[in-house]
């Protein structure tokens, strides 16, 4: 089949799904069209099955702000006719399932008629797309896709209690490819981030609010009055300097490595001993997920689709939002004890296994599928 996806191209959840699934669908065949406004940050590799075309919105001195999703529409029926795409898949309902709606109307005028997808992801339906801002304009493309998925069964509960929601959603979670982690890393060297006896604690994230990253330093902190311990930061955004004066201010800024974004997720995970992940809300929490591929348990907060994928006292703990006090407790008794920190790193491995891609993939083609035959016969 030949298919489009929009996705934001930045680090994020989201967008690694999108990417990942979209190299995935290729991999099986499938010609996958890439349509944003940058090269999504996990596609290196372009091919005759994965095409990138960037979204462009020049600026114009009358814009206070510029038409974002007007470009994306139009660049969809400008790809959708030019490569004769058969389906449209969208990832994060803002702006991009208005957008794509757009794009299949103008397209519906010229008697092209195209199934949309459309996955939501988190923020788009917790925070942001439920803010009376936007509410109406998600609520309708919502109704307005052929067929919707969320990533977590948490997440589908959210949106049917936020929006007027009049058709199925269907869970379709996110996953890993666990033949990428087949093969021990024989580079990993975990000598070049911390000394021999230090546990290595990581969290990975793009450092909004939301992912309450005062409460990683404060949790590492408690870590560390009890044991030898690195704290590895990796990701960029808004929170970061708060975070990197809150450990001068607790004075572990020696303890405390930011790295900022990387594209070597794999290889700070294959040394890391435990992952913080304290979010005020998260929809699935893909990162808890790669680390788990990674052997690593997590510490969580119990808060949205989290407890899908880190299970209390197997892969690891779940706290209520803001408990430090309780997450530094349960990262200690991890911690402590080897052969206890050798148990949950073996259950959280075998745990993300059920979110291996060769489980999650088929269920994305039985939705195209479906997608596909319904427009299809509704159109003659
Ligand atoms: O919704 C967001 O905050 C953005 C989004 C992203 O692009 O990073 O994250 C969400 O989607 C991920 C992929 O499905 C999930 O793993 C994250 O849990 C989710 N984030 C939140 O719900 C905060």
């Amino acid at each position: 089949m030949k298919i489009a996806i929009v996705c934001y191209p930045t680090f994020g959840g989201s967008g690694v799904v999108a990417t990942e699934l979209g190299i995935a669908l290729a991999n099986r065949g499938h010609e996958i069209h890439f349509v944003t406004y940058k090269q999504p940050v996990r596609l290196e590799l372009l091919s005759n099955k994965i095409h990138f075309h960037e979204v462009h919105v020049p600026e114009y001195a009358l814009f206070h702000y510029q038409p974002y999703e007007l470009a994306l529409s139009s660049k969809l029926v400008d790809t959708i006719k030019l490569y004769e795409i058969e389906l449209l898949h969208v990832h994060y309902a803002i702006p991009h399932a208005y957008a794509g709606y757009m794009a299949k109307q103008i397209l519906e005028e010229e008697g092209i008629y195209i199934p949309m997808i459309t996955t939501l992801h988190g923020t788009d339906i917790t925070l942001v797309g439920k803010h009376p801002f936007y509410k109406a304009a998600v609520n309708f493309s919502i109704n307005k896709s052929d067929i919707v998925t969320s990533v977590s069964a948490n997440l589908k509960q959210k949106t049917l209690d936020f929006f007027e929601v009049k058709k199925e959603i269907e869970v379709i979670p996110n996953f890993i490819d666990s033949t990428k982690y087949n093969t021990e890393f024989t580079d990993c060297q975990r000598t070049v981030m911390a000394d021999e006896e230090e546990k290595i604690i990581t969290h990975i994230s793009n450092f909004r609010q939301v992912k309450h990253i005062p409460d990683v330093i404060r949790v590492f902190n408690g870590i560390q009055q009890k044991m030898p311990a690195k704290l590895i930061m990796v990701g960029e955004g808004p929170e970061k300097e708060g975070a990197e004066l809150l450990c001068e201010k607790l004075g572990i800024s020696n303890k405390v490595v930011f790295l900022g974004n990387s594209n070597e997720i794999d290889r700070i995970l294959c040394f890391s001993d435990l992952f913080l992940l304290p979010s005020k809300s998260e929809s699935f929490g893909l990162a808890a997920l790669e680390a788990m591929i990674n052997r690593v348990p997590v510490i969580s907060s119990n808060t949205g689709g989290i407890p899908e994928v880190n299970i209390d006292g197997y892969t690891g703990f779940l706290s209520n939002v803001g408990d430090i006090a309780d997450m530094t407790k349960n990262a200690i008794l991890i911690l402590q004890d080897d052969e206890v920190l050798a148990e949950f790193k073996e259950n959280a491995y075998h745990t993300a296994l059920k979110f291996d891609i060769k489980n999650v993939l088929p269920l994305y083609e039985a939705v195209y599928e479906k997608a596909y035959n319904t427009t299809y016969n509704n159109s003659i």
